[in-house]
């Protein structure tokens, strides 16, 4: 099958195709608006289970503008779930990551889908390395701030968006009131597809990061653009290259991912829970 996106047409408005896709999204589900926005990523798959009752699952694919997944374990659904206390989740199982490369536009077209869904929360989930030698793979972490190394934005033109606070204190200190062990770091995004060497690694680490990935920071400058709220989740699943002595392996990844599936799914449906 050909590969056409209307958002591949540099004339195209990317808000308004978002506008087109929300519409989608509430005639297929029969949800008409949604309350929060929850991305899943590597190892939280199966995590927004206990979020609440899905009300209807639909493909990605029919949906204006998405792209159909490129990777097992990245699930091409969105989902409508109602919460015990009534709050309508959105619930974004079809990523499209920057080092696919058809550009930044596709990768935050479901942010700003959510966001004209009506979303005002922007929950983003990552699977992850971590850098700091304390965490252990399968461990979530919050994240406290990105630094966005691809190169690359969602913004533009002149469109100055300020970041101070974009993962918000907010709704990190809700968080640890459900768990109080969490802990936090800076984000580092990497084009990938390729994980960093140990050289790579060390620059982030001098540079003030933390986790190391390939997601999360370019969607979450389109959610606040959109003017939305924005939490973010990484699951640890493996000492960063370097960090660890061992060669990094995908399957090692989808391992911790499981393992950790019923500790992140409870500690997610009770946070989304309390948002
Ligand atoms: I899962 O160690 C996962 N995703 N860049 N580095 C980068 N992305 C990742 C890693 C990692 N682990």
């Amino acid at each position: 099958m050909p590969d056409t996106n209307p958002l591949d047409d540099p004339a195209a408005d990317p808000f308004a195709i978002a506008t087109a896709a929300a519409a989608d999204i509430a005639r297929l589900t029969g949800v008409e608006r949604h309350d929060i926005a929850l991305t899943l990523g590597s190892g939280w798959g199966r995590a927004a289970e206990l979020v609440g009752e899905t009300i209807a699952t639909i493909a990605a694919t029919d949906v204006t503008g998405f792209s159909a997944p490129a990777l097992e374990g990245h699930v091409g659904t969105l989902r409508s779930v109602l919460t015990p206390r009534g709050k309508r989740v959105l619930v974004i199982g079809a990523r499209t990551h920057f080092y696919e490369g058809h550009g930044p536009r596709r990768v935050v077209h479901s942010v700003r889908t959510a966001a004209a869904s009506g979303a005002r929360t922007m929950v983003l989930t990552n699977g992850a390395g971590g850098i700091n030698p304390h965490w252990k793979p399968g461990q979530p972490v919050l994240i406290s701030d990105h630094i966005n190394l691809t190169g690359a934005s969602p913004l533009e033109g002149a469109t100055f968006i300020d970041l101070t606070d974009l993962y918000t204190m907010r709704l990190r200190d809700l968080a640890r009131t459900i768990d109080p062990s969490l802990d936090e770091g800076v984000y580092c995004q990497f084009r990938g597809p390729q994980y960093e060497t140990p050289a790579e690694v060390q620059m982030a680490k001098t540079i003030g990061g933390h986790i190391v990935g390939m997601s999360t920071a370019l969607e979450a400058i389109a959610a606040r653009q959109a003017g939305m709220e924005v939490l973010g989740f990484s699951l640890i699943t493996n000492m960063a290259a370097g960090i660890q002595t061992t060669p990094l392996s995908h399957q090692e990844v989808i391992e911790a991912g499981r393992e950790a599936e019923p500790v992140i799914s409870d500690l997610l449906a009770r946070v989304i829970g309390a948002l």
